[in-house]
């Protein structure tokens, strides 16, 4: 037996390494869950003995109680802030400055994107964290120590060997634009505070005087620097400084790099830029630094700002303008999202006119008007929002905005459900706005991946009344688009392409129906998905697919039978029955097939659903209130079948076993009539399945079973999408990043760190031409 102080010491190491894999190297080595677990073991194991408790166990993450104030800090070594360079020509300058002052021609420069965060300093004592503190002016700040705590990349001890006696560690903590994008979010669903932006996440986040609060909020940290060290040494150039810092246990960023003079960090700030918006973090420009720290001691300070280092400014994404409009956009299920039409202006490099406002909620919780002056962000590949309005310069005449009563397009009402934060256009489908979007979507890539049928088409062919619904699309014919593009050109006074350019004016049209042809052969999980139904995405639908296999079979399924498929849940088995009950809807499942299109990987359904499919099941998947399991087995035991239950007076499921309460809510919930009917239709949907599932499933060994593999750089032959089907088809596992458990890694041209790291850990590396030779070999 190990002893609870053993066992304790264990797992404590245990939650650090895989905390450090995971926040350090990027090479997580245990399943979250797994982690919860022994995070669990660990907390209760600290319960039963108090004396085992220590300040650095990472059961102490969660947040000590709130203080009333933060004490102040003084830092021994003042924490720097950087100057700008905003051109090329300022770039040069630093380094001209530095090559000048030093007489050293061509100097290495350590080389890191500027994290949009908040800085702080970290004080290791024998190498426990003792303290940590903001910024503040730079000569003092703000004790956060039990907040910084909670961040799990902050490590609570040093790893390694040879740290300095008392460390100071500098860093920036920053939230990850993942996790900011989620907080706000559910932010907006329950009517919480929204966050300006991540930085404002990371700082506002910090500053709670409840460390309880902070442990909530998904903040990282990335090292980039040292103040004081006493009793040891550090390595004598910055890079080698951040490997340091790495092995001893802090995540540093993985751009970071060393480059040689002026010429080396133009191009290292290009190839950042380019990487901007992929990056998972905010960054508003790159830092480079004199790699030689004794010629940082030469260079020595201006003020409060090195001459070593220097911060180069990515362009801003914010910018101010004015709302000159506040519009309805109806999307594809009709919700109806408020854009602030703007006084074009720049931001981050590209002309901006319209900004999200979300939905209503935001508006008022914004007070956004016409006429006022607001902050408009535009960061990464995300849609520019309205961040925050310039209350002192409101003109006087301004009036809150209010959602209007009915759509702008159709005339229907807009309604809001309860509990829903969006309000929607109750036309559906003869709502113009929403057929677009949804011809937009069914067209889409992913989807049906009708080649040229781009917007504009879709507006004028559905504007010009050629496309009442997708099905439509299979109606067209070439003269029906050539007799489309001349009423748009009289319509618009344009002078016809065909008188221009003679017969070829044609060829679009002739691609277009091609198009629509080539997307009558799809796959079940591609049509399901082009349908549109309201929260099926492509993993829903692919779940679908391969669960039941066969569209007749779906098409027909009460929606209880929905929630056997993994993930799919109550909600989303309600959305996918109320799509089928439509008739219109099944309408444009027909005249689909109808009109030529084809799901070609029909099977049978999965052998898994068989266990669930039972009287019981169906009694739980109905979520009558009152039926829990427990007594939903009880009735599937006293019940040969639907019919007879349906027919039972209440004393029979007293004497199933329910007690009172369970029976007469039963009882209440079978006396509407379409609970019965829908009980019917789920017991003669389990009889046709059970028909139509194998005993067992046929075990068909892929040659990439257990296999994971991850696909980098681009291939000549087909897209990464498509080859990552066919591995999948083969048994493989598709993952995004390269780990230790990747089995292989399929490199196309250009592939960059993801081969690198298959390379470092020796994972298999195949080309194109294996990949092709091998998909060959078992097609
Ligand atoms: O990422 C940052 N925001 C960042 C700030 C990175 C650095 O290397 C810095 C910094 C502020 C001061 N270095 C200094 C000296």
């Amino acid at each position: 037996m190990t002893s609870p102080a053993a066992r304790a010491t264990k797992l404590r190491q245990q939650l650090e390494d895989a905390s450090y894999r995971y926040h350090v190297l990027d090479e997580p080595n245990i399943p979250d869950a797994e982690y919860d677990r022994l995070l669990r073991e660990l907390d209760e194991l600290e319960a039963a003995h108090p004396e085992l408790l220590t300040p650095d166990s990472p059961t102490q993450r969660v947040g000590s109680a709130p203080s009333s104030k933060f004490a102040e800090v003084r830092h021994a070594i003042p924490m720097l802030s950087l100057g700008n360079a905003f051109s090329e020509s300022e770039v040069r300058d630093f380094v001209r400055r530095i090559e000048e002052k030093l007489e050293r021609p061509v100097l290495k420069f350590s080389a890191e994107p500027k994290l949009d965060g908040l800085a702080i300093s970290l004080r290791y004592e024998d190498g426990k964290f003792v303290q940590g503190a903001t910024r503040g002016d730079g000569a003092s700040g703000e004790d956060v120590t039990a907040n910084l705590r909670t961040v799990k990349a902050i490590p609570l001890h040093l790893r390694g060997k040879d740290w300095p006696q008392v460390l100071e560690v500098r860093g920036e903590v920053y939230m990850p634009r993942a996790a900011f994008e989620k907080y706000n979010e559910q932010a907006r669903l329950h009517g919480g505070k929204v966050l300006a932006n991540p930085r404002n996440g990371a700082a506002g986040s910090l500053r709670q005087l409840d460390p309880r609060i902070t442990a909530q909020r998904p903040l990282a940290f990335f090292a980039y620097g040292i103040g004081l060290v006493e009793g040891g040494e550090l390595p004598d150039t910055h890079s080698a400084t951040l490997r340091a810092l790495r092995e001893w246990g802090f995540p540093v960023s993985a751009e970071s790099d060393v480059v040689e003079g002026a010429q080396g960090l133009l191009g290292y700030y290009e190839r950042i830029g380019g990487k901007r918006d992929a990056l998972p973090f905010d960054i508003d420009g790159v830092v480079y630094k004199l790699d030689d720290n004794a010629g940082q001691r030469e260079m020595g300070f201006v003020s409060r700002a090195p001459r070593w280092a220097i911060a180069h400014k990515f362009p801003a994404q914010e910018q101010s303008t004015t709302v000159e409009a506040i519009e309805i956009q109806i999307g594809r299920t009709g919700a109806a999202t408020p854009v602030a039409r703007l006084k074009p202006v720049q931001v981050a490099g590209v002309v901006v006119t319209n900004a999200t406002l979300h939905n209503a909620d935001q508006i008022a919780r914004l007070d956004v008007r016409v006429g006022d002056t607001v902050i408009v962000r535009r960061a990464g590949d995300v849609i520019p929002e309205v961040v925050s309005v310039m209350l002192e310069q409101r003109p006087a005449h301004a009036v809150p905005w209010s959602m209007p009563a009915v759509c702008p397009i159709c005339g229907s009402e807009i309604v809001r459900e309860e509990g829903e934060a969006a309000w929607r256009c109750s036309g559906e489908l003869s709502c113009p706005a929403q057929r677009k979007e949804a011809i937009r979507h069914f067209a889409s890539r992913r989807a049906m991946d009708i080649e040229g049928l781009g917007d504009r088409f879709i507006e004028d062919l559905s504007d010009m009344g050629y496309l009442a619904s997708v099905a439509d699309l299979y109606k067209l014919t070439l003269e029906d688009l050539l007799e489309m593009k001349r009423r748009v050109d009289e319509r618009d006074g344009t002078t016809p392409e065909t008188v221009k350019a003679g017969k070829v004016a044609s060829k679009w049209a002739e691609n277009l129906v091609e198009a629509i042809d080539r997307s009558r052969a799809t796959t079940l999980e591609r049509f399901l998905f082009a349908l549109g139904i309201q929260h099926v995405g492509e993993s829903t639908a692919k779940a679908l697919a391969a669960w039941f296999g066969d569209l007749e079979l779906i098409r027909h399924l009460p929606w209880p039978l929905f929630k056997h498929v993994p993930d799919v849940g109550g909600e989303v088995a309600r959305s996918i029955g109320h799509f089928l009950d439509q008739p219109g809807n099944q309408q444009v499942i027909d005249d689909l097939l109808a009109r030529g299109v084809r799901v070609a990987d029909t099977h049978a359904p999965t052998a898994k659903l068989r266990e669930g499919l039972n009287l019981s099941t169906l009694l739980v998947d109905l979520e009558i209130p009152k039926v829990t399991r427990i007594r939903a087995d009880q009735l599937g035991n006293a019940f040969v079948n639907a019919e007879m239950l349906v027919d039972a007076p209440v004393h029979q499921f007293v004497s199933a076993g329910l007690p009172s309460e369970s029976a007469n809510s039963l009882a209440a919930w079978l006396e509407v009539p379409e609970h019965t009917s829908l009980l019917l239709k789920g017991a003669a949907a389990i009889h046709r399945l059970l028909a139509a599932v194998p005993e067992t499933e046929e075990a068909v060994a892929g040659p990439l079973d257990g296999k994971t593999v991850v696909l980098t750089g681009g291939l000549a032959s087909m897209s990464r999408d498509e080859a990552g089907a066919k591995l999948e088809a083969l048994g493989a596992k598709i993952a995004g990043s390269v780990s230790k458990k990747t089995s292989l890694v399929v490199a196309g041209e250009a592939a960059g760190s993801k081969l690198a790291k298959a390379e470092e850990l020796g994972i298999e590396v195949w080309d194109e031409a294996q990949l092709l030779a091998f998909l060959d070999k078992h097609a």
